[in-house]
């Protein structure tokens, strides 16, 4: 069995700050930076958690994000929104940008927020369950780097694109759904590659085009969309959505940015929060309710609610603390020097 580290949440929020704080981001950036580093490893979600400090340091290195960036808010419209995340990390313009669209949502029913000029490296569950905690409906969407080919295809165009969606539930925390539309997030296959693990058939082909089980091969060469065309359709309207709708990149323009770097991408991302209340009146508590049947429609036949694992390693997490990969802590302490 792999050799472990126990930490405290606490444990991991300072590590990840002295690593940030080593690599020079700015204080205002490190806070929410970390806090996200922090949600990740207390839900479990490896591939968003501390192991994304190595990036982070790898990204920072290579001068692809702007260390004392300035969010600068662009008020386009009663319910649009846009942050100029300024280079720096997308954490930071969500941060700026957040009340704003919910103050906007509100008032409208429903908003939009875009964030441009941002590096992205992190999951989009913490925004949008942070929105649905408000009361709102949430979904979010943001491109990556061209790593994924289209159903159909063998060559690399799309990103790994996420989409997330959160619904409020009166009494209890929200109902969350976040994945990426290729088959697994590029993070879980560079795992695999640490651990030299094979990757199941499905998530990946050569740089040939042939399937292959073969992490390194597979990162090499072009990841696959989940359910075929459907996934395959879902990541193009995340790059239109998420890339030209909101004046930014798509995948293949991050990755063409990065110019060989293999720094995270960088580009846009777009958040939308509509409140039912708006939308239904004094009639929301009563239709929110009838959305519980959905719920227990689910988990009465035995199936389960996304979120519901990652709320469950939440409550160990706080109770417990976490364990992480040895060989990872060791890799990240060697970033302080
Ligand atoms: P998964 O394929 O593991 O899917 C994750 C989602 O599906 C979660 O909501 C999870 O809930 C739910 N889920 C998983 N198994 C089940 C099940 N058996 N029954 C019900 N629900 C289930 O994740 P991905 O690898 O696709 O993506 C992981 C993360 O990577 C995402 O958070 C995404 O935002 C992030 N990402 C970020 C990118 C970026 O550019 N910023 C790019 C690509 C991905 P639960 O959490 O409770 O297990
Ligand atoms: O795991 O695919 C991924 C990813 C890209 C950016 C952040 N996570």
């Amino acid at each position: 069995m792999e050799d472990t580290v126990a930490l405290s949440l606490d444990e991991v929020r300072a590590l990840a700050h002295r690593v940030l704080a080593q690599l020079g981001l700015s204080e205002r950036q490190i806070g929410p930076v970390a806090e996200t580093i922090v949600a990740g490893e207390r839900d479990e979600c490896g591939a968003h958690g501390i192991y994304r400090l190595l990036s982070c340091a790898h990204t920072i290195k290579a001068g692809k994000v702007v260390l004392d960036a300035e969010a600068v808010v662009h008020d386009m419209a009663p319910a649009l929104v846009r942050v100029d995340g300024g280079g720096g990390y997308a954490q930071l313009a969500f941060d700026l940008g957040r009340p704003i669209l919910s103050e906007k949502a509100r008032n409208c029913g429903i908003a939009a927020l875009g964030l441009n000029n941002c590096v992205h490296f992190a999951a989009l569950w913490p925004e949008v369950e942070a929105l649905a905690e408000e009361g709102f409906v949430a979904l979010a969407f943001t491109p990556s780097h061209a790593w994924v080919a289209p159903a159909g295809g063998t060559r690399p165009l799309f990103g790994t694109n996420p989409i997330a969606f959160a619904w409020p539930r009166p009494g209890t925390s929200p109902f969350v759904f976040d994945f990426a539309t290729s088959a697994v997030a590029r993070g879980e296959i560079e795992l695999h590659r640490r651990a030299d693990k094979p990757i199941p058939l499905g998530w990946g082909l050569d740089p040939e085009g042939n399937p292959t089980t073969d992490a390194t091969a597979a990162l090499a060469g072009s990841m696959l969309t989940f359910g075929g065309h459907k996934g395959s359709a879902l990541s193009a309207m995340v790059e239109l959505i998420a890339g030209p709708l909101i004046g930014d990149m798509t995948s293949v323009e991050s990755i063409a940015a990065d110019d060989g770097a293999n720094a995270s991408p960088l580009g846009g991302e777009l958040i939308i929060a509509i409140d039912p209340k708006s939308f239904l009146g004094a009639a929301a508590a009563e239709h929110l309710a009838r959305a519980e049947q959905i719920f227990d429609g689910i988990t009465g036949q035995g199936a389960r609610l996304p979120s519901l694992r990652r709320y469950e390693a939440r409550a160990r997490s706080l109770a417990n603390g976490v364990r992480v990969s040895k060989k990872l802590y060791d890799d990240i302490l060697a970033q302080l020097g």
